[in-house]
């Protein structure tokens, strides 16, 4: 009820605030040194019902005193067991306060923490902690470091660094890899579809931009669906519609291909991706009010709130607020041309 009377109110208050955000945002975009904060292995592809380990490691860091990793992750796909830091971390050697440690298999987040007790911070490369995961069926995680990472040196001040994130495909002897050559310009590349629905009807538009295909499902069971689309076919920003609505997708790559990854209810059986233009949330190809409402709607929330709607996360954090906003805002009014 209160929902529905702010809803106007709030869109306008957003749409006036833009301009204000876009200059604080350039701000905050700091520029970041060749300190890198990543996951190895990189790519996990476990079996269902197994674990795996993954690191955090750090390199090439200056005076590293402390540190917190803050990881999200596809609860329904995987979850956590344990955080340990192992013997050769990049503190070996050092007193530290040990690790603090906070697991949320609900949410699909981990908090883990450590710092050294000494007054100097140290330099290189190493490992942070070692997370243990365990799969629960097939699908695709994102591991992402999110904002609240941190690096801080002895002056407690925080390092810049470039996070980059990793995936997990949990696979299934049910899953099928589709590949379908298509023909762009004379050259041919091959788009493909991991996925435990029954896929047919596979067709590219060169003049729409446009893949499709119909997949099918059991009665009342959801599959996940992975499409592999060459870069040099189409790239850009994409929206999937299911049955004429947008789906909710994440992405990964590679230096070939771009990877979609969504989850397909029984009911969703016409596909189409598309490529779009950035802040174009319902995949009509345009950015309007539709689109900036979506996102009204949703703002101010987290993945765990009744008004969660994951696509007006254009910026991919986790929560909708200022930042999707503003990149809506940015590209209000905006056509996509073939
Ligand atoms: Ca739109
Ligand atoms: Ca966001």
């Amino acid at each position: 009820m209160v929902e529905g009377m702010n809803f106007k109110k709030r869109a306008v208050f957003l749409i006036l605030l833009i301009t204000l955000l876009e200059i604080r945002l350039t701000m905050a975009l700091s520029s970041t040194g060749d300190t890198k904060l990543s996951l190895t292995p990189e790519h996990t592809y476990p079996l269902v019902k197994e674990n795996f380990i993954v690191n955090a490691t750090v390199t090439n860091v200056t005076d590293l005193s402390a540190w917190q990793v803050k990881l999200t992750f596809n609860p329904f796909i995987i979850n956590c067991i344990e955080v340990t830091i192992p013997d050769d971390n990049v503190f070996a050697g050092h007193e530290t306060t040990g690790l603090s440690c906070k697991i949320d298999n609900n949410l699909g987040l981990l908090t883990a923490f450590n710092g050294l007790w000494e007054l100097n911070g140290v330099n290189g490369s190493g490992n942070l902690c070692q997370i243990k995961f365990n799969t629960s069926c097939p699908g695709f995680s994102f591991l992402a470091f999110t904002d609240d990472t941190y690096l801080q040196n002895s002056e407690m001040s925080n390092i810049p660094f470039e996070a980059s994130s990793g995936t997990v495909q949990v696979v299934d002897e049910n899953f099928q890899l589709y590949i379908f050559a298509v023909v762009q310009n004379q050259t041919s590349h091959n788009v493909t579809i991991y996925t435990s629905s029954n896929i047919t009807e596979f067709d590219f538009n060169q003049v729409s931009r446009k893949i499709s295909f119909v997949a099918a499902n059991w009665l009342n069971s959801t599959s996940f669906c992975t499409v592999g689309i060459p870069k040099a076919l189409l790239n850009g920003t994409f929206a999937i519609l299911a049955n004429d609505t947008a789906l909710w997708y994440t992405m990964s790559s590679d230096p070939v291909y771009q990877f979609l990854h969504f989850i397909l209810g029984f009911e969703n059986s016409d596909i189409q991706v598309i490529t779009t233009i950035v802040g174009d949330l319902n995949g009509d190809r345009k950015v309007d009010m539709r689109d900036i409402s979506i996102a009204a709607r949703a703002f101010g929330t987290i993945p765990e709130d009744q008004r969660w709607d994951p696509r007006a996360d254009v910026h991919r954090d986790r929560k909708v607020d200022m930042k999707d906003i503003t990149i809506i805002a940015k590209n209000f009014g905006g056509l996509w041309l073939n």
